[in-house]
């Protein structure tokens, strides 16, 4: 993060086509109750909310397999948030208020495009139960929030019915962290993919900081732009309910933090979503509440100063 890009703008993604559960477009309000601008405000960042972007209208022929619903509106999210996303990105750190995890089919397309114009490679952090790389073909859900990986990687099948992907990402830049429900065609496609992947076993035997750290290190080597993409889901269900996906075993309240100091620490971070929260779901708040707070950890918020460690 260089001096033109210490504010933070946020950016509100009311998506929910890609589920078959209505309340995520509740999210940005959500967010902006919880407080989350005023809480990186109090870290003595400037903070600015862009309002809420609408999908731009994109036709799509229908999808041969017949599970796939709400695919035009989901890729005019798409193109919408591709362009939110390389637009606000220029003189800001965007915080995209989602929404489900379709968006960031849309918002990592953007910082894809980011990136290239300023001549980086894009790096990308996935916190999340769930793999999300299925294509339109073998996905069994239809909802396109376990589409957006395979997408944003260049896999075959959704020229038609996505907006063309101007900039892909490399699979070998992308870290999963958390990973406990993977379909079989998902595995599938992360085998051989060059894709970091450690899930909650390997959590268990080996803690979160080592295989982040290592990553970081990757990502300051190349001098990359790197984007964190936190689903809700990625968290323990018992820490945090106000989600449609609840996976048993998830991330705990210490090592969601951890993450978050770390990743503030490295000076790494230049976007971030916040994807999944369904605030109908929600118990008075407060997975809202954790999510805001996670943010302003990520953006510096700390029990005591130390120093910080390069990567
Ligand atoms: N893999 C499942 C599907 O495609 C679940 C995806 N759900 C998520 N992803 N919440 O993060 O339907
Ligand atoms: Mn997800
Ligand atoms: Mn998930
Ligand atoms: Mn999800």
């Amino acid at each position: 993060a260089g001096e033109f890009h210490e504010g933070c703008v946020l950016v509100g993604a009311p998506v929910q086509s890609g589920t078959d559960r209505l309340g995520c477009d509740m999210g940005p309000s959500a967010y902006r109750a919880a407080g989350l601008g005023q809480a990186i405000r109090d870290l003595g960042i400037a903070v600015e909310d862009a309002g809420t972007v609408a999908p731009t209208p994109f036709a799509v022929r229908p999808h041969p397999n017949p599970a796939v619903h709400h695919l035009a509106e989901t890729a005019g999210w798409t193109l919408a948030l591709t362009e939110a996303a390389y637009r606000h990105s220029e003189a800001a750190r965007p915080i995209f208020l989602g929404g489900d995890h379709s968006l960031s089919a849309g918002t990592v397309a953007g910082m894809s495009l980011r990136a290239r114009a300023e001549g980086r490679p894009l790096f990308l952090l996935w916190l999340d139960a769930h793999a999300d790389l299925h294509t339109l073909d073998t996905t069994t859900s239809g909802n396109l929030h376990g589409v957006p990986l395979a997408y944003l990687t260049g896999r075959p099948g959704f020229a038609g019915y996505f907006p063309p992907l101007d900039a892909g990402l490399d699979p070998a830049r992308i870290c999963m962290i958390g990973l406990r429900s993977v379909d079989p065609a998902e595995r599938a496609l992360l085998a051989g993919s060059g894709t970091r992947v450690h899930d909650m076993r390997d959590i268990d035997e080996t803690g979160i900081v080592a295989p982040l750290r290592d990553f970081l290190g990757e990502v300051a080597a190349a001098d990359g732009l790197l984007h964190v993409s936190l689903d809700v889901d990625f968290l323990d269900p018992g820490i945090a309910p106000g989600v449609g996906t609840t996976v048993p075993g998830g991330a705990t309240f210490r090592e969601a933090h951890l993450i978050m100091e770390l990743l503030h620490d490295s000076g790494l971070v230049r976007s971030l979503d916040l994807v999944e929260l369904n605030p109908f779901l929600d118990e008075r708040g407060r997975t809202a509440l954790l999510m805001a707070d996670l943010a302003a950890s990520l953006f510096g918020r700390r029990i005591l100063d130390r120093p910080t460690r390069s990567f």
